[in-house]
C-alpha cells in the first residue's frame, strides 16, 4: 500500500516509462542495490523484553545530563512490536535492501556465556518479514550497544577479552541467521564509537580516557572486526558476504588536479590509520606510530592478520568529507584545510554539506586498498523537519542533499568505480544518541507521542529516485 500523499501536485508520477530521454544521463547502473538503514537502540524500544540485557546506552542515556532532554531508547521507534508495519514503509518506497543491527543484550544479556535465543528470535521474525517482502537483509552486528557486563568487567573495548566476546557472538548469530542473510557487517563506525565513547565521552560508556587507553581501545575494537569476520565464516549455513560500515574519513581535494587528487588519497589513507587502513593493509602507517609514540597500541604481530581478514565488500558511512590540497614545499605530503565560518551544514553542526565526498570517497578506497564492491552503508541527513498544516514534512533541504551526493555517487559508477548499493539513514526519524530526539534523520516523519510514520516530501523523491534508478 503506497502511503497518502498530501501534496500530490509536487509528487511526479511513478511511472518509469515517462523519462525523458535527456535523462538516459542521469540514470544509475542496472542492478544498483537501492536501501534504507537503522540501528536497533535507535529504532527498536523493547529495552526489557524477551530477556534483552543491558546495554552501555541504556546506562548512559539514563544518567542524567548526558543525552538532551536526558532522552533515551527504552521506547524509541516501538520498531520491535511495529516491525510488520515498518517493512511496509520499505516497500512502498521500493527499496530492494534493508540495514538493520542486531542488538548484543538482546543476544547474550550478559555479553558472553549463555545465548538467549529468544532474543535471537525476533531478528528471526524481522528477516522473515523482510524476505517475505522481496527485501534483502544487510545486517550489523555491531552499532554500539555493547552489554553493559563486558563495559563493567573488564572495561568494554580497552579489554581484548570484549574482542573475543564479540567474535562468540558473531559466530552465534551467523550460525542463527546464514540460512538467510547472505550480507553480513561486523560493526558500525570505528572512529566514533571510540573517539566519541572512549576518548571525548560524548557518547556511552562516556569516557574521556589517555591516548595511550583509548589507542588500545581502538586496537581491540578492530582486531574483534577481525575475529568476528572469520567467526561469521566459520559458522554461516551457506556462502555469505562480509564487510564493515565504517566512518572513514575522506579527503576531498579541493580542486581536480593530479598534486591535489594524490594529496587528498594520502590523507584519506592517514586519517584512517586505526580503522580502515589498519584492516585493509594490516598495519598500522609509519606516521601513525611515530605521531603516537608511547601512546601507541601494544599488540602481537599475529593480531595484525586477524584485524586484515579479507573482505568481501566495503560499506563506507559517508556523510561529508575534509578538504585536502598538496603543499608544494613537500613532495608526498598534504594540508588540510579548514573551512571558513559560512561553510554549509545541515541541522547537525557536524554535517558540512559535501557531495564529493561520495565520489572521492569511492575512488580513493579503491585506489589505496584495490577493487571491492563499495556500498554506501550510511548517508542522509538532519533537517529542522516540522510538518506543515497537512502534516507533511516538506523537506527541501534533505532532497537538495540527496539530490547533489547522488550525482556524485553516480559520478562514481560511471567512471566504473565497483559501487554496488547505497543504504540512505535514516527509513524514520529516532534516537539520535546524545542528541535524543532532537534531530531528526529519517525519510518518514515519527509522531513520538502516537508512534505515526509519515512521508516526507525527501521519502516520494527517494522512491522516485528508486522507481527510475536515476537521480532526479
Ligand atoms: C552515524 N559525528 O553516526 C551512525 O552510524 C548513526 O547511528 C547515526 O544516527 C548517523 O550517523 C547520523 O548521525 C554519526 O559527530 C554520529 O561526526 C556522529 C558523527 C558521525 C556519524
Amino acid at each position: 500500500m503506497r502511503p497518502a500523499m498530501a501534496s500530490a501536485a509536487i509528487v511526479a508520477s511513478s511511472d518509469a516509462d515517462a523519462l525523458p530521454a535527456a535523462a538516459a544521463d542521469r540514470q544509475f547502473p542496472k542492478g544498483f542495490t537501492w536501501g534504507t538503514a537503522t540501528a536497533s537502540y535507535q529504532v527498536e524500544g523493547a529495552a526489557k523484553e524477551d530477556g534483552r540485557g543491558v546495554s552501555i546506552w541504556d546506562t548512559f542515556s539514563h544518567t542524567p545530563g548526558k543525552v538532551v532532554n536526558d532522552a533515551n531508547g527504552d521506547v524509541a521507534d516501538d520498531h520491535f512490536h511495529r516491525y510488520k508495519q515498518d517493512v511496509q514503509l520499505m516497500k512502498a518506497l521500493g527499496v530492494k535492501a534493508y540495514r538493520f543491527s542486531i542488538a548484543w543484550p538482546r543476544v547474550f544479556p550478559a555479553g558472553s556465556g549463555a545465548p538467549n535465543p529468544k532474543g535471537l528470535d525476533f531478528y528471526n521474525r524481522l528477516v522473515d518479514e523482510l524476505l517475505a517482502n522481496g527485501i534483502r537483509p544487510f545486517a550489523t552486528l555491531y552499532h554500539w550497544d555493547l552489554p553493559q557486563t563486558l563495559q563493567d568487567n573488564g572495561g568494554g573495548w580497552e579489554s581484548r577479552d570484549t574482542a573475543k566476546a564479540f567474535g562468540d557472538y558473531a559466530g552465534y548469530v551467523a550460525s542463527g541467521l546464514s540460512d538467510r542473510v547472505h550480507d553480513w557487517f561486523t560493526m558500525n563506525e570505528f572512529w566514533v564509537f571510540i573517539n566519541l565513547g572512549y576518548r571525548f565521552g560524548v557518547h556511552a560508556p562516556g569516557l574521556k580516557l589517555s591516548n595511550a587507553r583509548a589507542n588500545q581501545a581502538a586496537h581491540n575494537a578492530v582486531l574483534g572486526h577481525g575475529l568476528g569476520v572469520q567467526a561469521i565464516r566459520a559458522h554461516a549455513k551457506r556462502a555469505v558476504r562480509v564487510g564493515i560500515a565504517d566512518s572513514t574519513s575522506i579527503g576531498v581535494p579541493v580542486m581536480e588536479t593530479p598534486a591535489h587528487v594524490a594529496a587528498a588519497e594520502r590523507a584519506t589513507r592517514e586519517s584512517n590509520a586505526q580503522a580502515m587502513t589498519v584492516i585493509r593493509e594490516g598495519k598500522y602507517t609509519d606516521q601513525f606510530l611515530r605521531e603516537a609514540g608511547a601512546d601507541a597500541p601494544k599488540y602481537a604481530a599475529e593480531e595484525l592478520k586477524i584485524i586484515s581478514t579479507p573482505l568481501d565488500f566495503i560499506g563506507l558511512n559517508t556523510y561529508t568529507g575534509y578538504f585536502v590540497a598538496a603543499d608544494p614545499t613537500k613532495p608526498d605530503s598534504y594540508v588540510t584545510v579548514p573551512n571558513p565560518a559560512s561553510y554549509p551544514h545541515m541541522a547537525s553542526p557536524w554535517l558540512n554539506v559535501c557531495p564529493e565526498s561520495l565520489y572521492w570517497g569511492s575512488r580513493h578506497v579503491t585506489k589505496l586498498w584495490g577493487s571491492k564492491p563499495i556500498y554506501i552503508t550510511e548517508n542522509g541527513c538532519s533537517s529542522s523537519d516540522v510538518p506543515d498544516k497537512n502534516g507533511k514534512v516538506q523537506d527541501t533541504d534533505r532532497v537538495m542533499y540527496l539530490r547533489n551526493y547522488l550525482g556524485q555517487l553516480r559520478r562514481a559508477a560511471v567512471e566504473g568505480l565497483p559501487v554496488s548499493g547505497y543504504f540512505l539513514w535514516s527509513l524514520m526519524d529516532n534516537f539520535e544518541w546524545a542528541d535524543g530526539y532532537t534531530n531528526r534523520f529519517g525519510l518518514h516523519y515519527v509522531d513520538y507521542a502516537t508512534q505515526t510514520r509519515t512521508p516526507k516530501l525527501s521519502a516520494d523523491y527517494y522512491r522516485e529516485v528508486i522507481a527510475r534508478n536515476s537521480v532526479l
